[in-house]
């Protein structure tokens, strides 16, 4: 059934296509976003490479002087209809930033794997458009960034916002956000609730604060100074995939033929490796992320402490499988894996990223599960994949217990994921 796939999620990626990338979703989302145009690029490669890397370096392009690459990139005609748009972030005043309009902050780095893997697709195609050469220099930039201005003593990089961990309303924010005495009440427009259920999405007091911390942020020129900022995590799945995105730069440099940036990539990764062991908790059976201003781990099993598991030489392998196979997550019992433990009380079926699943982190077990060996869990993910965003028209995210869609649907990195892993892994 790879051929339904194929058509069905190209029907999608034509739609929500822009000329030179691809929004996540035509209403609630339309504008490009960072780590989805990564993940969206992973399906295109199938349908065109050449459109693939235009993806990413439309991305690319917006980088900032600094080296972010930004969270989201506006498209100014349709400022009204999301929130914060341009005009909430002003960029053009802010002097480290490029030229388009974008938002300060960023989101996980998982660019690097995504230019890899388009680079393979058409290696020919790829020279002859000189795309590695274009791209790696600003992902180098992008990654100096993480080390220079987001990294403590820890060796992990740190985010400054909910949305920089791409999963929003995570448990392990909770604390951290209900600390803050800081919070916008008036004036928080909702778009996004013309698109997708209430119940599905983060509740007006969690986008009060939201937005104060934006806000905050966008007030001090976005410059990473602001020492009395009041949220500061260090979170998993964005420190893991920085780290598998240096071991993608390895990979991609010694195509370029600099074995020695290679190796510096591969020390690089490991030490960020290295560090994330301090984020592990041994009573859960999971890593957790930390909140840098209390100190405190934020106790919670949640798919961001699964991500790991795409580093290679991993300690903590063998528990981390126990628990994404164990009653927390239950893979192979429950559709895909849910973003949140199963059995938790903070646990709910619907709301984004407390316990629905998602498809990118799906796809991103399913590659840890391949790569170490477990082809057959690999390949039910991937048909779990086909078949419910072929079921219920690509949605963002499905109750885990009952496969439902949630959220909005012919949604991009749905239709990409699930074609890549269709393809890849032989699902239909
Ligand atoms: C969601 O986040 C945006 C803010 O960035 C939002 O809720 O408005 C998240 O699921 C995030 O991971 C994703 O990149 C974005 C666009 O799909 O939507």
């Amino acid at each position: 059934m790879t051929a339904t796939m194929r058509a069905a999620a190209t029907r999608v990626l034509e739609r929500n296509w822009r000329g030179t990338y691809t929004v996540p979703a035509g209403g609630l989302y339309p504008h490009q976003w960072s780590w989805d145009s990564a993940f969206i690029a992973v399906g295109l490669r199938h349908i065109s490479p050449r459109r693939a890397q235009i993806e990413l370096d439309s991305l690319l392009s917006a980088q900032w002087h600094d080296g972010r690459l930004p969270q989201i990139v506006f498209n100014r005609e349709r400022d009204d209809d999301y929130s914060p748009g341009g005009d909430f972030w002003r960029s053009e005043t802010i002097p480290e930033s490029s030229a388009v309009s974008t938002a300060g902050l960023v989101q996980p780095p998982n660019h690097a794997l995504a230019v890899l893997l388009v680079h393979e697709a058409d290696p020919a195609e790829s020279r002859r458009r000189r795309f590695l050469q274009r791209a790696y220099p600003r992902l180098v930039a992008w990654h100096h960034y993480l080390r220079s201005r987001r990294t403590g003593p820890s060796g992990l990089a740190r985010i400054v916002h909910p949305w920089e961990s791409g999963m929003d309303n995570s448990p392990y924010w909770d604390a951290p956000l209900a600390a803050m005495t800081e919070t916008i009440v008036d004036d928080v427009p909702r778009p996004d609730l013309q698109h997708a259920d209430a119940s599905h999405r983060p509740s007006n007091a969690e986008y009060g604060k939201y937005l104060y911390l934006a806000g905050r942020y966008r007030d001090h020129d976005c410059d990473d100074l602001d020492a009395l900022s009041p949220y500061q995590l260090e979170d998993p799945a964005f420190n893991a995939l920085w780290a598998r995105s240096e071991l993608a730069l390895a990979d991609i440099a010694a195509v370029l033929g600099d074995d020695a940036s290679a190796a510096e990539h591969r020390e690089n990764a490991e030490q960020i490796a290295h560090a994330l062991e301090s984020l592990w908790d041994e009573g859960l059976g999971c890593f957790v992320a930390r909140d840098l201003l209390s100190g405190r781990l934020q106790r919670f099993r949640t798919v961001s402490g699964l991500v790991p598991l795409l580093l290679p030489d991993l300690a903590h392998t063998d528990a981390l499988l126990q628990t994404l196979r164990g009653e927390h997550f239950a893979l192979g019992q429950v559709a895909l894996v849910p973003s949140h433990d199963l059995t938790a009380p903070t646990f709910d079926t619907a709301r984004y990223w407390r316990g629905p699943s998602w498809f990118n982190t799906a796809w991103l077990v399913a590659e840890a599960l391949d790569e170490r060996g477990h082809g057959s869990e690999a390949r039910a993910l991937a048909e779990q994949m086909s078949s419910l965003a072929l079921t219920h028209d690509f949605p963002e995210y499905v109750d885990p217990h009952t496969g439902a869609p949630r959220g909005t649907l012919d949604f991009s990195w749905t239709a990409a994921l699930s074609l890549d892993l269709s393809i890849r892994l032989g699902a239909r």
